[in-house]
């Protein structure tokens, strides 16, 4: 299992990479080119300085998230094809950089949602959070306006406030969506890039839809077990596969995240983990806890067991943090609860394998005692 952690690039990141070398077990940094709007080709010559700008701190440059898919490729317009085509050269150029995995997503409109960026807990840490029923009744406007307060220095990934602007436009389109269609539309996309991306041996991790339900009436597909199976069945490839993030799909009681974990590493489908907990309350809501199982609704334990008994050896990240020690950071994305996961997953991660050792020793000289 390698260790990655997300960074947004020296101008947008209050944390850096010399910070992020000194977290135990460090391997790759999972970067982007952030101010390329989706449908964009990355330019070779940028991501080759951005690989060079990580490597020279010490890691790799393995993973990429994410490279966005334009709205036209989810709505299904007849302009998609070159946007398409945009993808496919993204995806050429990152592996001449010598990128594995590239994370993507399939949300109309919105990324991720939440209604709080900053919730105080009793402790006195500040997390995020989400109210169903803030989210449900609260005018899209308001929400955004909100997020966009929450955001205050940083823009936050998916919600760059360029993209705001056209979102009503982009509410109109998507009335006649369902998702059904939508789901046309993501078969129409995989099946254009996947064989690029095995002829370039890189693997598309698809992002499951967070939260895990339908948001502000627009249809959501990547949700669920059994929809994730659906699309890495669109395409019978290596390049098609998933990212398995505990805290999105988990958020949703009724996915029992272990047992999904276990479910795509047995067919080698994860090629991206990432790994935090959330905190479901009786009626839905939910927030983003520390990553250590007491103290959310997911096992994490038996996530990384998973992991660990499918002889898991992709890549997996920290997702989400909570902010803790005064840190002023990204939402989300401050730098000390995130190694404190790291350090909570490896801390798994290691007793697993000494037993594991352990055990592999005992039937040896078992064995050679007979
Ligand atoms: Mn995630």
């Amino acid at each position: 299992m390698k260790v990655t952690f997300r960074w947004f690039g020296q101008d947008d990141d209050s944390v850096t990479l010399k910070q992020i070398r000194q977290i135990p077990g460090m391997y790759s940094v999972v970067g982007a080119l952030h101010d390329l709007p989706a449908g964009e080709v990355w330019p070779l010559d940028r991501v080759l300085a951005l690989k060079k700008e990580i490597e020279q701190e010490g890691m790799a440059f393995d993973v990429v998230e994410s490279v966005n898919v334009h709205e036209d490729i989810k709505l299904g317009l007849p302009t998609r094809d070159r946007y398409i085509e945009a993808y496919q050269e993204t995806i050429r150029n990152l592996s001449e950089a010598g990128v594995k995995v590239i994370c993507y997503n399939f949300m109309p409109v919105f990324d991720w949602t939440r209604s709080h960026l900053a919730k105080e807990l009793p402790d006195g840490s500040t997390v995020m959070a989400y109210e169903k029923a803030k989210v449900e009744q609260v005018d899209t406007q308001v929400l955004i306006d909100m997020m966009g307060e929450e955001a205050k220095v940083f823009s936050l990934p998916g919600w760059e406030p360029e993209r705001m602007k056209t979102i009503k436009r982009l509410f109109e389109q998507y009335q006649n969506i369902t998702e059904e269609h939508l789901f046309e539309n993501l078969r129409y996309f995989l099946e254009k890039i996947i064989p690029v991306a095995e002829e370039f041996n890189v693997r598309m991790a698809i992002h499951p839809d967070d939260p895990p339900w339908p948001i502000f009436g627009l249809p959501r597909i990547v949700t669920s077990k059994e929809q994730l199976e659906r699309i890495v069945q669109i395409v019978d490839s290596p390049s098609n596969a998933i990212t398995l993030c505990s805290g999105s799909l988990g958020a949703n009681p009724a996915n029992n995240i272990p047992e999904i974990t276990r479910f795509f590493a047995e067919k080698n489908k994860i090629a991206f983990a990432h790994i935090r907990n959330v905190k479901i309350e009786d009626n839905g809501d939910f927030y983003e806890s520390s990553h250590r199982s007491e103290d959310g609704s997911i096992d994490i334990y038996a996530v990384v067991k998973a992991l660990h008994d499918t002889g898991f050896d992709g890549y997996f990240r920290p997702d989400h943090g909570r902010m803790i020690w005064g840190e002023k950071a990204r939402p989300g994305y401050g730098l000390y609860d995130r190694a404190l996961g790291i350090m909570y997953i490896l801390g798994i991660w290691d007793s697993l394998e000494k037993e594991k050792e352990e055990k592999q020793y005992v039937s040896y000289s078992s064995g050679a005692a007979k």
